[in-house]
C-alpha cells in the first residue's frame, strides 16, 4: 500500500496520475495547504520542505520498513524503479527520460509556478515580473512543442517525464498560454488528456476538493512564509 499525500494541485496531480497509470494499491491522504495541514508535525517528518505530494510506501521492494519520499519528481523516479513501469530499462531510453523529468523539475514547474504568483497572487502587480515568467513558460510550451514535433511523447513512449509535465500545461489557460500557438503540445496534450487514467485521477482529485487553492485567507499561510514558519 502507498499513502498519496496529495492537494489538488498539478504536482499533487502528476504521482495521482502514475499510481491510476498502473492501479496499484495506493490511498490518497489529503493535506490542505490552504489551512496549513502541510506544517503538521507528522506530515513534517515526510516532507520536511512542507510541501506536497510525499508517499509512504508500506511494502518496499527492500526491507521491512516503510520509505517515505517527498519531492514529485523523485517519487515518480521511486514508483517507476518500483514498478518496472513507465521508464525505459536500457541506458539510453532511461537518460532520456530523465533528462525529461529534470527539465519538468527544474524548468517547467518552477517558472510556471512564478508565472502563477505574479499574475494572479501578487499583492501588485509587476509588468517586469509577469512579462518574464509569462515569456518563460511560452518558450518552455515551444521546447515541448518542438520535441513532440520528432516524438508521440517527450521521451520515447508515455514515460514519468510526460505525466511531470502534463498537469502545467493542463493549466496553459491561467499561465497566459494559447495551445494554438503550440499544436504538437495541443496534439500530446489531447492525447494525455483523454486516457482513462488521467480521466480517473483528476476526477478523484475533484472529488476531495474543487475550491481554490490560494484564496485571499490561504495567502497569509501560502505566501507569507518565511524561516519563522518553520523555526518551532
Ligand atoms: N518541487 C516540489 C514542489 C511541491 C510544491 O510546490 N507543492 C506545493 C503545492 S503545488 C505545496 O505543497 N505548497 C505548500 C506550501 O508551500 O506551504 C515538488 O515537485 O514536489
Amino acid at each position: 500500500m502507498i499513502d498519496l499525500y496529495f492537494w489538488t494541485t498539478p504536482n499533487g496531480y502528476k504521482v495521482l496520475q502514475f499510481l491510476e497509470e498502473t492501479r496499484i494499491d495506493y490511498r490518497l491522504v489529503p493535506v490542505n495547504i490552504s489551512k496549513g495541514e502541510q506544517f503538521d508535525p507528522e506530515f513534517l517528518k515526510i516532507s520536511p520542505n512542507n510541501k506536497m505530494p510525499a508517499i509512504v510506501d508500506h511494502d518496499p521492494v527492500e526491507g521491512d520498513e516503510p520509505i517515505t519520499v517527498f519531492e514529485s519528481g523523485a517519487i515518480l523516479l521511486y514508483l517507476a524503479e518500483k514498478t518496472g513501469r513507465f521508464i525505459p530499462q536500457d541506458q539510453k531510453g532511461r537518460a532520456n527520460v530523465l533528462q525529461w523529468l529534470f527539465w519538468q523539475m527544474g524548468g517547467l514547474g518552477p517558472f510556471a509556478g512564478q508565472n502563477l504568483h505574479f499574475v494572479h497572487y501578487a499583492p501588485k502587480i509587476l509588468p517586469y515580473a509577469i512579462d518574464r515568467y509569462v515569456n518563460e513558460t511560452a518558450r518552455l510550451f515551444k521546447v515541448m512543442d518542438k520535441q513532440l514535433a520528432e516524438s508521440n511523447y517527450l521521451a520515447g513512449d508515455y514515460s514519468i517525464a510526460d505525466m511531470a509535465s502534463y498537469p502545467w500545461v493542463a493549466i496553459y489557460k491561467r499561465l497566459q498560454q494559447d495551445l494554438n500557438d503550440f499544436p504538437n503540445l495541443k496534439r500530446w496534450y489531447e492525447q494525455i488528456k483523454n486516457r482513462p487514467a488521467t480521466i480517473i485521477a483528476y476526477r478523484k482529485g475533484t472529488s476531495i476538493n474543487t475550491i481554490p487553492t490560494v484564496t485571499e485567507e490561504s495567502k497569509k499561510i501560502l505566501l507569507g512564509q518565511n524561516a519563522k514558519t518553520l523555526a518551532a
